[in-house]
């Protein structure tokens, strides 16, 4: 196994992402006295923020592949000391085509690849340093798994992400600030110009010691205007964004309500702490000034790299149609990740877990209610009641509503109620709905049901609601009273 001071205690005290992922774990529920359950009713309408076409496709996808791979896979740990020797690196049967035609088939857009993690053994061959598969016997240093991935990603219609860490535990001069930033860039630059269209470059604040000891200075306005210039229509992820926001933990589970807006003097830096840090990012903000969506990255198995010993501790698709509810269903988007073994393949057992969602997903939205008439009735000044009558009885188990984001995000409060026939009951209520918001109930059987939202800057604008029974089986007749 893994070297246990790096997989252990050791390693979480090194990673700011780890602090915050472990310090989120109270706030996997609605936060008590979180400032967005203030009423907003009071607030004049203005402009909202807004996302740009590329974080709205970046939303839209829902589903994206994380595939941590390197020289980690074949030392057996989760973070490597950067003394690693190059000649580990050897996968016999690596095919990124198998990694993304199963992304594919289980219903993921897109697939964000580990080129280098904190090691610095970098996955392609980089004139930057020689630690890197230049170095390594695998296809005789004439390698380079970057290139298969984004090729892998094209032929199978997904889009393609790179990770490059910041922190290089290789990188003999990490702490000498000026003289790493250039590193850093360069290494960007190769990864954001040799391999065509990249949606989505993927930063973690980790900030460790190097090999000097110092710790290092980043440059990240240097990083950004990189990948600006080079892939003007890629999405940035990070803690501070500046497109797309990390969600606070690593456990799968988006802020319930979550807003995508920030105030982005909260959380300045990838990798900044401090109070009300790990909330925001939970939650974002509802007067937030930027329109930043939380990614939320978790994996399918307890490490980021694959390790034999967790074959038998894989998610199963029950616990994967979980997390989907937990992040899709709460505005966010999903980052799943799920690690090739060292023979550079997704494992059997990961594959059938994939399939197993997709599989359960597709028969949860598979049937929907038909919806005879809808009539909307004003409920208050910014608020309405879209009402929708089924016609006849209908067993509902899920309610999926919908705002238009492309205008912004607006509802500060929604009610969701069914009629049996006999009285009203409410089934479900929340706070803000954003791009998706999928609130599950026990299944029941409903003549008519009815949305009541309440939005935060104007007249109340049109909701989306679909209506599934929560369950295979779609109807059902209602049960004699
Ligand atoms: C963190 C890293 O420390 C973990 O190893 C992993 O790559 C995770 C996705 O990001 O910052």
């Amino acid at each position: 196994m893994g070297d246990p001071d790096l997989r252990g205690r050791g390693a979480v005290s090194l990673s700011r992402r780890s602090f915050l992922g472990a310090a989120a774990g109270a706030l996997l529920v609605p936060a008590a006295g979180w400032r967005g359950r203030r009423n907003l009713s009071g607030i004049p309408s203005r402009a909202r923020p807004t996302p740009t076409p590329a974080q709205l496709a970046w939303q839209q996808d829902e589903l994206a592949l994380f595939v941590h791979f390197g020289i980690n896979t074949f030392t057996d740990r989760e973070w490597g000391d950067g003394t690693e020797d190059p000649a580990l690196f050897d996968p016999a049967r690596l095919d990124a085509r198998q990694w993304a035609r199963t992304a594919r088939e289980a219903g993921f857009r897109a697939m964000v690849l580990t080129a280098k993690h904190h090691d610095g053994f970098c996955l392609w061959p980089t004139r930057t340093t020689s630690h890197s598969v230049r170095s390594s016997p695998w296809r005789g240093a004439s390698g380079d798994v970057v290139r298969d991935f984004v090729d892998a990603c094209r032929a199978e219609g997904l889009k393609a992400g790179l990770y490059c860490s910041p922190w290089d535990r290789n990188a003999p001069f990490y702490g000498d600030s000026p003289r790493y930033n250039d590193l850093y860039a360069e290494q960007l630059r190769e990864l954001l110009t040799w391999y065509g269209p990249i949606h989505e470059v993927w930063f973690d604040g980790a900030n460790g010691e190097g090999q000097t000891g110092r710790r290092q200075a980043y440059d990240w306005p240097r990083f950004w205007d990189v990948v600006r210039r080079r892939q003007p229509g890629a999405v940035i992820f990070s803690d501070a964004g500046p497109d797309v926001r990390w969600i606070g933990n690593e456990a799968g589970s988006a802020g319930d309500p979550n807003w995508s807006t920030v105030d982005p003097s909260v959380v300045p830096f990838p990798g900044a702490t401090g109070p009300g840090v790990v909330e925001h990012l939970q939650h974002g903000d509802p007067e937030g000034s930027v329109w930043r969506p939380g990614e939320t990255d978790v994996s399918i198995r307890p490490g980021w790299f694959h390790h034999a010993s967790e074959d038998a501790r894989v998610r199963s698709s029950e616990e994967l149609v979980e997390l989907y509810f937990t992040s899709v269903g709460r505005n966010s988007k999903l980052l799943l990740n799920v690690p090739p073994t060292a023979a550079g393949l997704l494992h059997d057992v990961d594959v059938a877990a994939l399939r197993g969602m997709r599989r359960a997903l597709d028969a949860l939205f598979a049937s929907s209610a038909p919806v005879g008439a809808r009539v909307r009735t004003p409920a208050g000044p910014r608020a309405e009641t879209l009402e929708l009558d089924l016609g006849q009885p209908v067993t509902l188990g899920i309610v999926d509503l919908r705002e238009d984001i492309s205008a912004g995000q607006s509802v500060v409060r929604y009610r969701f109620e069914g009629h049996d026939g006999r009285a009203w009951r409410t089934l479900s209520e929340g706070q803000t709905i954003g791009c998706r918001k999928l609130d599950r109930f026990a299944p029941v059987a409903l003549e008519r049901v009815r949305v009541t939202t309440e939005d935060g800057w104007g007249p109340p604008r049109p909701v989306a609601v679909g209506l599934h029974p929560g369950r295979r089986g779609a109807t059902e007749a209602p049960r004699p009273a």
